[in-house]
């Protein structure tokens, strides 16, 4: 006999599935605490429509973003901040053209159109973000021959940006990611944050993926491995 636990995990899996519209999906609660921080990654011009690295639909999600943001406390938000002439950008390599790969001492690297030039309109945080009581602004990829999609350590998976140490000491465990690009910054942030023991959220709908190469969908599977939740911003109660 089937009983109504069966069917209710039945259910969950046709959701988990995607298969079950938004709307008739139950929000989960989950409460924002004082240990709790939105981690708003890479919300810049150049990631923006118009922007050198535009992410499809990345203008969605300010208005997401701005309002999850009302309900914490904590928020810090992160700026890739490269350098001219950066290893990550395919004009440094010559007869390479963006979105081909290379191989770096460090590994594989996405060659990227030129973004985020220190200083430059593009690397700016975009104006249509609205929080003003965000605590800390996280520079990343400053370092001219290493890559840092995430907040964390850089692509040579050992220099650190300092971020673990600075939540540490300010007692915050939870963190709440929102940003650009999913597959990219937001995953390899939250794949480095459950590295660090920290209790890692992905707020689906306050994120905008890249997609080049199959990325969004192994950037899902990496970080569900991992232990990163996956949720929206409806789930979310403060
Ligand atoms: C990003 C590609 C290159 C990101 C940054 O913010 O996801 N992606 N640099
Ligand atoms: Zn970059």
């Amino acid at each position: 006999m089937v009983d109504r636990r069966q069917i209710l995990a039945g259910v969950a899996g046709i959701a988990a599935a995607g298969l079950v519209p938004k709307r008739l999906q139950a929000a989960a609660s989950i409460k924002v605490d004082d240990t709790s921080a939105l981690v708003v990654v890479d919300v810049q011009n150049c990631f923006l429509p118009g922007g050198s690295l535009a992410v499809k639909e990345g203008d969605q999600i300010v208005t997401v973003i701005n309002k999850m943001a009302r309900g914490f406390a904590h928020v810090v938000m992160t700026q890739d901040w490269h350098t001219e002439g950066h290893v990550s950008f395919a004009s440094s390599h010559a007869g390479k053209k963006p979105f081909e790969t290379i191989d770096l001492k460090y590994g594989k690297q996405v060659l990227w159109p030129d973004h985020c030039v220190q200083g430059t309109d593009g690397a700016a945080l975009s104006k249509e973000l609205a929080i003003p009581h965000a605590e800390l602004i996280i520079r990343k990829g400053y370092h001219k021959d290493v890559d840092s999609y995430s907040a964390f350590t850089e692509a040579d998976g050992k220099t650190t940006t300092g971020l673990a140490g600075y939540l540490t000491a300010r007692k915050l465990k939870r963190l709440f990611l929102a940003g650009l690009a999913t597959d990219f910054c937001v995953a390899w942030t939250a794949l480095d944050a459950r590295k660090a023991g920290f209790e890692t959220y992905v707020v689906e709908d306050a994120c905008r993926g890249i997609d080049t190469q199959g990325s969004l969908a192994k950037a899902w599977a990496d970080m569900a491995k991992a232990g990163v939740k996956r949720i929206q911003s409806a789930d979310i109660v403060v």
